[in-house]
């Protein structure tokens, strides 16, 4: 029987959904405290506001959790349409979890970051860990503020937070819960449904991505790892791979030569410009053994295979 005792918070976007399930997989259903703002009971998802700082406290007393994982947040896009919601949501439930392990005396926390931490005054190529973060959006902004906290609460108090700074994450269990790189998910279901696809990005605009599954392994690495290889305190870059909405299109026609799409850049085009192209890995790599598993072409046979079981069953 796992000692450990896990709450996950947010357990109900993108990476929590997949994210939960392997750590029940790993340390057993009954240790792992699976919450969101929007609970789910086929899915074991209580509910918990992580605004609600009693109530964070009290499940973190009640079952005497050890380690969390801290997924609640709002996005790039979404947060840009509500930059002060944003930013409360996204400082605000920090602050209760870091506060609350604190005075818990919570082992070991995750707390995601994000290739948004990027803005001006960084190369596009290779972009490396320790460089100005001058980001463009207020979700970037919260992810720079979450890091310092993140380094702040481990100097001061000795709290043993772990943070990984994603790339777009892409993966079938879900749909993307609202930033600029969805388009990369989005484009599967369309695919899948033989539709049109509106992609809200340029053909030539280059992103770092990962797959769900490179982005699960990497976050149980990194909380697995002896605490001595755990040497950057404010997030750790991590690649996986790098491609425009012209390359995965023409990754999808090599399985389906009719699939169409056709370019409207809104928004979200702005955003992406902001960000790095690819991604230097080196510390995580040399730290704690990072290393991806999935190229473009193999991502996007899971995706076609997965996604379509999306349309010929009746759960989703
Ligand atoms: P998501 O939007 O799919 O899921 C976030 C979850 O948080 C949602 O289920 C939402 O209901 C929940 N939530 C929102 N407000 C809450 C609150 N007040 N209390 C409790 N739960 C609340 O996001 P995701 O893609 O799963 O991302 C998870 C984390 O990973 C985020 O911190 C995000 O910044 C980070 N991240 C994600 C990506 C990506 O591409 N998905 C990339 C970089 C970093
Ligand atoms: C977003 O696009 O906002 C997220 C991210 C890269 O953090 N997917």
């Amino acid at each position: 029987m796992s000692d450990t005792k896990i709450l996950i918070i947010g357990a109900g976007g993108q990476i929590g959904t997949v994210l939960s399930e392997k750590l029940c997989e790993i340390y057993g259903k009954a240790n792992v405290f699976a919450t969101d703002l929007k609970p789910n009971l086929e899915k074991n998802i209580l509910a918990l506001d992580v605004l609600d700082k009693d109530a964070l406290s009290q499940i973190i007393k009640d079952n005497k959790i050890n380690e969390i994982y801290h997924l609640a947040a709002i996005l790039s896009a979404t947060g840009e349409k509500n930059p002060k919601w944003a930013w409360d949501v996204n400082m605000g439930g920090l602050f209760n979890v870091f506060e609350s392990a604190v005075e818990f005396k919570v082992n070991k926390v995750f707390y995601p970051s994000t290739i948004a931490v990027f803005g001006e005054e960084i190369p596009l190529q290779n972009t490396p860990n320790h460089i100005p973060l001058i980001p463009a959006t207020v979700y970037g902004i919260s992810k720079v503020a979450g890091e310092l906290w993140a380094s702040y609460f481990y100097n001061k108090f000795g709290l043993d937070v772990r943070s990984i700074r994603y790339p777009g994450v892409i993966g079938y269990q879900t749909l993307a819960g609202g930033g600029t790189t969805d388009y990369a998910v989005d484009i599967f279901h369309s695919n899948a449904k033989n539709e049109l696809y509106q992609c809200f990005l340029s053909e030539d605009t280059t992103l770092p991505m990962i797959f769900i599954d490179d982005c699960i392994r990497a976050t149980i690495e990194i909380m697995q790892a002896p605490i001595d290889q755990i040497k950057v305190r404010t997030s750790y870059n991590i690649a996986g791979v790098s491609f425009s909405p012209k390359e995965i299109y023409e990754a999808i026609l090599k399985f389906n030569p009719n699939f169409k799409i056709e370019y409207k850049p809104d928004f979200r085009q702005a955003i992406a410009i902001s960000w790095p192209q690819s991604i230097d890995d080196s510390l995580a790599k040399n730290d704690w053994g990072w290393k991806p598993n999935f190229d473009l072409d193999e991502m996007t046979k899971i995706m076609i295979q997965e996604v379509a079981k999306w349309y010929h069953t009746s759960n989703n």
